[in-house]
């Protein structure tokens, strides 16, 4: 008896010190799995990362490209800042884009020269209401030059393509008496 009492307690030892060692194992087992999955989430992650970097790093440099252009839209109103053409200027340019005269107030001297610069997408003119006769018309992306040939007075300067004018293709020529 007391043999197998010895036996039992070994036993009873034996198995007191691999129990405690069995949840060790499991518990060092969990973490290689959760480091494994922390792993390839971080990894995952940075993928997702470097793409965003790339994708932030791409975006600027489109903007980069339209903020000189947007440095030259904002220069054009320092040039409009007049929005009218010099006091009995003998040439001006006009730039049109849908739908818009810049400037679109004009003070001119009779037999001055009118330039349509078309900057944009499709056709665009200028008509001088109650002026028969005068036409300037440019492509889109070109230009076109007029000769004002009209007495001394207020005028109205239109774009007649249909539904230009409604959009906001009109403006104002003052022709001085010279
Ligand atoms: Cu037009």
């Amino acid at each position: 008896m007391p043999v197998s009492s010895r036996q039992r307690d070994d036993w009873l030892a034996v198995m007191s010190i691999s129990a405690p060692e069995r949840p060790d194992q499991e518990s060092s087992a969990f973490p290689r799995h959760y480091w494994l999955f922390f792993g390839l989430g971080l990894g995952f992650v940075a993928t997702l990362f470097v793409g965003l970097v790339v994708l932030i790093a791409g975006g600027p440099e489109p903007d980069t490209s339209p903020d000189p252009a947007a440095g030259t839209a904002a220069s054009q109103p320092e040039d409009g800042s007049g929005q009218t053409a010099v006091l009995g200027s003998s040439e001006v340019s006009v730039i049109g884009t849908e739908f818009a005269f810049d400037p679109d107030e004009l003070i001119l001297a009779p037999g001055a020269t009118i330039t349509l610069d078309n900057q944009g997408l499709v056709i665009h003119n200028m008509e001088i209401e109650g002026v028969a006769g005068f036409l300037i018309e440019a492509q889109a992306g070109q230009s076109a030059s007029g000769t004002i040939d009209v007495d001394p007075g207020e005028y109205v300067i239109f774009c007649s393509i249909p539904g230009h004018r409604e959009a906001g293709m009109e403006g104002t020529l003052t022709v001085t008496t010279g």
